[in-house]
């Protein structure tokens, strides 16, 4: 009696436990893993500025056991955005430009854009980034999955890395001053 009371309670956990597996892997985890959906962000600010373009920094942590990778942003607060990295440029002084590839974040690991580094780069700016507001910006990844986050604007003097645009991947590039950088 005891015995068969207790195979039967047992069976009822098992077939909770298939039901339970089954409406994981039903629709979410087979078909439809994004990228995005992995992805936290952290510490996320924007440069203030009047016009033109200006840099934006996060931290990106991936909890995936695999690498994602951003490919583009856009933001509402400009017309277009691109993803920088710094490097020398043809003088050898550090000039930002379009990182090839885009940023790949690593399986269970961070991604650190910084002053100095690589950034999210606003360009075109619709209206005056003032220093406590607040704007938005898109992540769209390689699965074209995408996240939104919001960024508040910060004062900040450094992050003043010129530009040259194009590695021959951004048709559009806009024109941009080709001087050399003036190191400071
Ligand atoms: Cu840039």
């Amino acid at each position: 009696m005891k015995t068969s009371i207790r195979r039967s309670v047992f069976v009822t956990a098992l077939s909770f436990a298939a039901a339970f597996a089954g409406a994981c892997s039903s629709d979410d985890a087979e078909s439809a893993h994004r990228e995005a959906d992995s992805v936290v962000v952290h510490e996320q600010w924007v440069k203030a500025a009047d016009s033109g373009m200006t840099s934006a920094f996060a931290e990106f942590r991936n909890s995936a056991d695999s690498e994602v990778r951003v490919v583009a942003a856009s933001s509402p607060a400009a017309g277009w955005a691109e993803l920088h990295e710094i490097a020398p440029g043809d003088t050898g002084a550090p000039v930002m430009r379009p990182k090839a590839g885009g940023f790949v974040i690593p399986a269970d690991g961070t991604y650190t854009l910084a002053a100095g580094g690589d950034h999210l780069m606003l360009m075109d700016l619709l209206a005056p980034l003032t220093p406590g507001a607040e704007t938005e910006i898109t992540l769209e990844f390689a699965d074209r999955s995408t996240m939104t986050f919001t960024a508040q604007v910060r004062d900040f003097a450094g992050a003043q890395e010129n530009y040259q645009p194009g590695g021959g991947d951004t048709a559009d590039a806009p024109a941009a001053p080709s001087t050399p950088a003036h190191g400071g």
